[in-house]
């Protein structure tokens, strides 16, 4: 499902910060009475997925440096260690501690609608920050994220112009089954193949993580062998650096033998671009803690708010990597 909003890039999000972390010091009490009292903190709960790649890392990262003490927020944080149940009981935690507001990354998109209707009810405002639910958007405040199926189309344009005149086997490590990054990155992959020579013979989940990768990619090869595969599309850096792994136990060389293709861009990925050993990834921005906490600032202080934000993507070949490498924030 493709939304549209509002579209942060570069200069723009900086000053979408500004603006909307000028309101954190709005004067009034942007608590929604959950403290009582005129102290200004606004007391968070953030419902993480877990730790299961280095984009969460950062990500994690971001969200506790904006929704930090000074910044005058109190935050309550959980990271659900990849497990819907988990996350889900943690949101309602927040709502029976009687939180100011919440903020979900959710792990799939699927079963959000009751607790997000406790949430409403109880009158706590819930942001989304990086994946979507498939909930009504009248469930939830606002959402900041990243445009999955672009990233899935800009990844499969880039293996259509390189890789689609010829036969090309291509299996793929895909997301945590029933998140939205997996669902729109597989989605926009596929429609930017459509009509090429590019097969896929073979997808399988390998939840986002290094291990999950490496597993995966060591059945693949077992299945057809270094010969019968030449192209990996992995949906993050995490899953390609353990197929790299695998790859080249099996005696091959990744990034000639078998290119790969992923997306992230999270250090690791962006050094194994610069070596040669992935071919192309495009990025995906984890720092959404300012925009997050500017969201839930404005919402709290009854500001107008988007229903989408949109932060942009870019994307890199080695020679574009080792451009900007050394001034990459994450
Ligand atoms: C995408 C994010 C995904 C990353 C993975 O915004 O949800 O989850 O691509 C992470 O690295 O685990
Ligand atoms: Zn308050």
């Amino acid at each position: 499902m493709i939304r549209k909003g509002k579209l942060f890039a570069g200069l723009a999000l900086a000053g979408a910060i500004a603006l909307t972390a000028a309101g954190c010091s709005s004067s009034t009490d942007a608590g929604n009475g959950g403290d009582g009292g005129g102290d200004e903190t606004i007391t968070v709960g953030f419902a993480q997925t877990g730790s299961e790649s280095g984009w969460r890392s950062a990500n994690t990262e971001s969200m506790k440096t904006a929704f930090s003490a000074e910044n005058g927020f109190d935050l309550i944080f959980n990271a659900a260690d990849n497990d819907p149940a988990a996350q889900i009981a943690a949101v309602r935690d927040f709502i029976n501690q009687g939180v100011d507001a919440i903020v979900i990354a959710p792990i799939v998109e699927d079963g959000w609608d009751d607790v997000l209707q406790e949430a409403a009810d109880a009158g706590i405002p819930v942001v989304l920050e990086d994946r979507t639910v498939s909930a009504s958007d009248d469930l939830y405040a606002s959402w900041v994220g990243l445009d999955f199926r672009k990233e899935g189309v800009t990844a499969g344009t880039w293996a259509a112009e390189n890789f689609g005149d010829t036969p090309t086997n291509m299996v793929v490590l895909e997301g945590t089954t029933g998140s939205a990054p997996a669902n729109e990155r597989a989605a926009g992959f596929d429609e930017a193949i459509e009509g090429t020579q590019i097969e896929k013979i073979d997808s399988q989940t390998g939840d986002f993580t290094r291990d999950g990768g490496k597993k995966v990619m060591e059945g693949f090869l077992q299945k057809y062998g270094v010969d019968g595969i030449d192209l990996v599309y992995a949906h993050n850096d995490d899953m390609a650096l353990g197929a790299i792994e695998a790859i080249e136990a099996a005696g091959a060389v990744p990034g000639e033998d078998i290119k790969i293709i992923s997306i992230d861009a999270v250090k690791d990925g962006m050094l194994a671009l610069i070596d040669g050993k992935i071919n192309f990834i495009v990025e995906c921005n984890p720092l959404l803690g300012d925009l997050a906490a500017g969201i839930v600032t404005d919402v709290l202080a009854g500001n107008e708010v988007e229903k989408e934000y949109y932060v942009e993507d870019l994307s890199f070949t080695p020679e574009e990597a080792a451009k900007v490498i050394d001034s990459r924030l994450y």
